[in-house]
């Protein structure tokens, strides 16, 4: 390829020049004015450059093309033979020239193949996952698994491809199902009080979940249920327990200090289980975390609930996860699926902590949108969000 720069008083020129130089198959790559050199050039009238290109080999072919036929006149073959006969001349040089002609697009053709092959193998080179696997890659960041994750997950899916030759979605699916992990609900054996504390970022619904846990239970399994809120920062917190514990018709004992807890938990032991509410902390509060700790420590917590909701990033996650890394222990209690259109949120916490899921709260009604975490159910729930996504990409997620 030759590239070369023109200038002219006006664009003709400039394209008589390269047409002279390069020939009919010329590329124009760029034109722009340019102002000449010196004070004196902003007073005349700017100049034309062109910059063209030209394919040598191409050249080079037609070239070669017009000494041969220089060639064949000379030595007198057919050519020569009916040199007085023109118009037959031409139509025979126009037929060998069809033919090269379509000789030369054959190449193109082959040649065309050979570029898109080595596009391919340069793509597949940069290919986050497999090809085989990569509509499954694209289905878990559809649903904002974090790239990284999603990466493990399909490399660790790819292996047993590899091992055992299944399908890449069964592949995928016995990998996923592992990730989200058993559900790990809470268990009340007979004659053993259990205390269960919710704890994680203000406004993810631990209130709300802590009042649809309450209702089941004592409502629906007939237990007998106390509730406990250390969330006194705010007097609209307490006064949302309030009205739940009313309602339910349910005790509710309200903490202005952790050490609190003790004397309230005592009160509450002829229960078969005590809910305790915790106020939302900010990113890296040590008082709050010294507070938290400390119910912990004093109540002896048989659970606790990590409350996420299922609307936070990735990033999100990994900052709430952080900030509560003083935890001892603690399970997953996702919130808010209704309102966000995917799991990943769910995927990645699970990535990142290793710790089972409880449950899963669908609405804001108490207590109906609760449910035990299913990991089946989590895993179509996301295949049928991609799939109607990508039917309908502006339709509802
Ligand atoms: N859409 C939806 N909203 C919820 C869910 N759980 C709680 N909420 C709402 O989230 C808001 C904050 O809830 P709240 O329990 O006060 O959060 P807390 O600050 O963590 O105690 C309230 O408006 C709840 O009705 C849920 O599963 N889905
Ligand atoms: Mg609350």
């Amino acid at each position: 390829m030759k590239v070369k720069r023109y200038i002219g008083q006006n664009t003709q020129e400039a394209m008589q020049k390269i047409s002279d130089e390069m020939g009919k198959d010329a590329v124009i790559l760029n034109t722009r004015k340019i102002r000449q050199k010196g004070i004196a050039g902003f007073f005349k009238k700017p100049l034309v450059e062109v910059v063209a290109a030209v394919d040598d080999h191409v050249s080079f072919n037609y070239r070669m093309l017009q000494q041969q036929m220089e060639k064949w006149y000379n030595q007198g073959n057919e050519f020569a033979v009916n040199r007085n006969t023109p118009a037959q001349n031409t139509g025979n040089a126009s037929q060998v020239i069809k033919k090269l002609e379509n000789q030369i697009a054959a190449i193109n053709q082959l040649v065309n193949k050979l570029t898109d092959g080595v596009n391919i193998i340069k793509n597949t080179s940069i290919l986050p996952v497999k090809p085989a696997f990569l509509p499954y890659y694209e289905r878990l960041i559809e649903n904002e698994v974090n790239e990284s994750i999603a990466k493990a997950i399909i490399e660790e899916a790819e292996k047993i491809y590899d091992r055992e030759g299944i399908e890449p979605e069964n592949c995928l699916n016995r990998v996923l199902l592992r990730y989200i992990g058993p559900s790990r609900p809470l268990q009340i054996p007979d004659n053993q009080r259990k205390t269960v504390m919710f704890i994680g970022p203000t406004g993810v619904g631990k209130t709300t979940s802590l009042a649809k846990m309450a209702a089941i239970y004592s409502i629906k399994q007939q237990m007998k249920v106390g509730l406990i809120t250390a969330d006194t920062y705010r007097i609209a917190a307490v006064d949302q327990l309030k009205i739940y514990a009313e309602i339910l018709e349910i005790p509710l004992s309200i903490l202005y200090s952790p050490k609190e807890i003790v004397p309230a938990l005592e009160e509450h032991k002829d229960k078969d289980v005590v809910f305790i509410d915790t106020a939302g902390k900010s990113i890296r509060d040590r008082v709050q975390e010294e507070e938290i700790m400390e119910l912990i420590n004093l109540s002896k917590a048989d659970e606790i609930y990590l409350v996420i909701s299922c609307n936070t990033s990735c990033s999100g996650c990994k900052n709430i996860i952080d900030s509560y890394s003083f935890l001892p222990d603690f399970k997953l209690f996702f919130t808010k699926i209704d309102e966000a259109s995917n799991i990943g949120t769910i995927i990645n916490c699970r990535y990142m902590t290793g710790k089972p899921i409880s449950y899963i709260t669908t609405g804001q009604n108490v207590p109906d949108d609760i449910e035990i975490a299913d990991p089946d159910k989590l895993l179509s729930y996301m295949d049928r969000r991609y799939k109607d996504r990508r039917v309908d990409p502006n339709g509802p997620s």
